[in-house]
């Protein structure tokens, strides 16, 4: 017997998927939402079939999803604090993502995008190339308030303000340059609702994070960490400290749509830093969602299911 997976099926990484047997073949099909993901810990559980390769994700719906977060490299102290907390007596019509979900509402915190598009002064920080810009883009968008300026702060080495000056132009937002912190003060005095975008960092130096004290308390804003889901997890844990050192509290997660393992990011809510949402498309006015347990659960299951596990072996 045969494993196949139906290509016109995976439009979307994020679409839920079911497996199911038809004659006698393995096959992967868009799902009615109800059933996803309980039939496919079944096939896990009895995967033994005579020519099925062998399984090696574990039978139990518990232990099943503890593998899950292993596949998605999330931070084995926290796999075992969402392990601890899926709960194990539940209706038998309880769904595995709910359980996750349930879990991952206890062991991480999250943030309301609102709180972030309600805040009158946003500071972004994190890494180079992390999507710093295109998400202050997105930001103001989303926020839409008309007498909102973005800030170029120039914290660091220059990059990135061609392209914010784009964007300020395309959406008709005044575009402020904050050469030093006493500029970024003078902005903040203005009281109108402010999109402070900075220069990249190396996420492990602390002395960097640190030189972004002045500027976050010149701008009296909101800090707002942005990390791409593909960081490693070791600079995502560093990064959270020291951005939580800062007295920043809320995170964004750019590139949710580039990678299939999005575990590492996991690691800076485990520092103390809230997820509030992710981005899904490098347009500068487009794709940025609300995180929630709920959204985080389905995702973490739906990219482990793409995991060689479930591949079958060549013809
Ligand atoms: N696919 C995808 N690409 C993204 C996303 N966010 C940003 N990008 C792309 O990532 C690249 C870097 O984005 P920027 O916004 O310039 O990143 P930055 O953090 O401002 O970069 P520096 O200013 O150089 O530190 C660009 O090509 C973006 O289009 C996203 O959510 N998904
Ligand atoms: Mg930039």
């Amino acid at each position: 017997m045969s494993a196949t997976r139906s290509r016109k099926t995976r439009t979307s990484p994020e679409a839920p998927i079911v497996l199911r047997r038809a004659r006698g073949r393995l096959r992967v099909r868009r799902p009615q939402r109800e059933t996803s993901f309980d039939l496919l810990s079944t096939v896990a559980r009895d995967g033994i079939d005579p020519g099925m390769p062998e399984p090696s994700w574990p039978s139990g719906d518990a232990a099943f999803l503890t593998a899950v977060l292993r596949a998605q490299r999330v931070p084995e102290p926290l796999v075992q604090r969402i392990s601890a907390a899926i709960p194990l007596s539940v209706p038998s019509n309880t769904r595995l993502p709910d359980r996750l979900s349930e879990a991952l509402a206890i062991c991480v915190d999250f943030g309301r995008l609102e709180d972030v598009l309600n805040a009158p002064r946003l500071f972004l920080a994190g890494p180079a190339g992390a999507g710093k810009t295109t998400l202050a883009g997105k930001l103001a968008v989303r926020s839409d308030r008309p007498s909102a300026r973005f800030v170029n702060a120039r914290t660091g080495r220059p990059g990135g303000e061609a392209r914010l000056a784009e964007y300020a132009e395309t959406l008709g937002l005044p575009l402020i340059d904050a050469a030093g912190v006493e500029d970024l003060a003078a902005a903040a005095r203005l009281r109108h609702p402010l999109v402070v975008d900075t220069a990249g960092i190396d996420p492990t130096d602390d002395q960097a994070w640190e030189s972004l004290r002045p500027w976050i308390a010149a701008a009296d804003a909101m800090p707002l960490l942005v990390l791409p889901a593909n960081v490693p997890v070791e600079d995502a844990l560093i990064a959270a400290r020291a951005f939580r050192a800062l007295g920043g509290q809320h995170m964004i997660v750019t590139r949710f749509d580039m990678v299939r393992r999005v575990g590492s990011v996991l690691g800076a809510a485990m520092e103390g830093v809230a997820l509030v949402a992710v981005t899904v498309t490098p347009h500068f006015a487009y794709g940025l969602r609300p995180l929630t347990p709920d959204v985080l659960a389905r995702r973490l299951l739906s990219g482990a299911l793409d995991d060689a596990r479930w591949q079958a072996p060549a013809a």
